[in-house]
């Protein structure tokens, strides 16, 4: 028994799983955003990154988001390992009460988690976010967070989701160029990153605005780790008790709880 126990190495009793989901179905953002959040993560945190085996590759409309958030709530279902914590990386939030349903693991939205880390640090933020026709996804969700009243403006770049994959100076600068305005016409104390494709763009842009600026992926990695070491879980107390079990019909039968 001695010699299996050594074979196995040392244990690490205090890892924990995060299962990190891209809502879109594009491999190359799946990858960078694994990689924002595995540069925040305590030493042990395992990363799962992955996405929904169908859907868009970049969500920036409302049926886009509709069929993301399905999308999720598949990837909740099949996890494995049992996740200790869960990440939507994808700022509409797409899925997450129906993610909160299906675990009892704490689930973070990263517009959830970015909006509430700018009202730690500032009395009003503006969000910079991709396509102006996402601002209001982003307002939606402030008002359905009681946070509308801390966020003095949302703020389109019209730059496509799946462009930022390959940001360079050019992107970049128009994203800077949107945050100064923001910071001006808003008076606002901090930028919040509108899009999980922008996490790599963080620390260029804190640098350059000599403000807070805050993506959603790293803040909501570091939520879930102190939620995890806290043990707090999501309620089962009722709204996000599981689904009640009924005959589920067509491809969506395999989601059935
Ligand atoms: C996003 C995002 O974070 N991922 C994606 O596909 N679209 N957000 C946005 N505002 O377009």
């Amino acid at each position: 028994l001695y010699a299996i126990f050594t074979a196995m190495g040392p244990q690490k009793p205090h890892h924990m799983n995060l299962l990190l989901i891209n809502p879109n179905t594009s491999t190359a953002m799946t990858q960078a955003i694994a990689e924002a959040a595995r540069a925040v993560a305590a030493p042990g945190t395992r990363i799962h990154a992955v996405q929904p085996g169908f859907g868009p590759e970049s969500i920036e409309s409302h049926f886009e988001e509709t069929i993301a958030a399905a999308g999720v709530a598949e990837q909740v279902r099949l996890a494995n390992p049992r996740p200790d914590a869960v990440v939507i990386a994808c700022f509409g939030d797409p899925g997450l009460d129906a993610a909160r349903e299906a675990t009892d693991a704490p689930v973070i939205g990263i517009a959830e988690a970015a909006f509430h880390a700018a009202s730690f640090l500032c009395t009003g933020f503006s969000v910079v976010t991709t396509m102006t026709r996402t601002c209001i996804t982003a307002e939606h969700l402030l008002h359905r967070y009681g946070l509308e009243r801390r966020c003095r403006g949302v703020h389109g770049t019209d730059i496509p989701v799946l462009e930022l994959e390959r940001a360079g100076e050019a992107l970049v600068a128009r994203i800077e160029a949107a945050a100064r305005e923001a910071l001006a016409r808003d008076r606002s104390g901090a930028i919040v990153l509108g899009c999980a494709g922008m996490a790599p763009l963080c620390a260029t842009l804190s640098e350059r605005l000599g403000v807070p600026v805050i993506d959603g992926v790293s803040v909501a990695v570091k939520m879930a780790e102190s939620l995890v070491a806290l043990g707090l879980r999501t309620s089962k107390h009722g709204d996000y008790a599981p689904p009640p079990p009924k005959a589920w019909t067509g491809w969506a039968k395999s989601l059935e709880g």
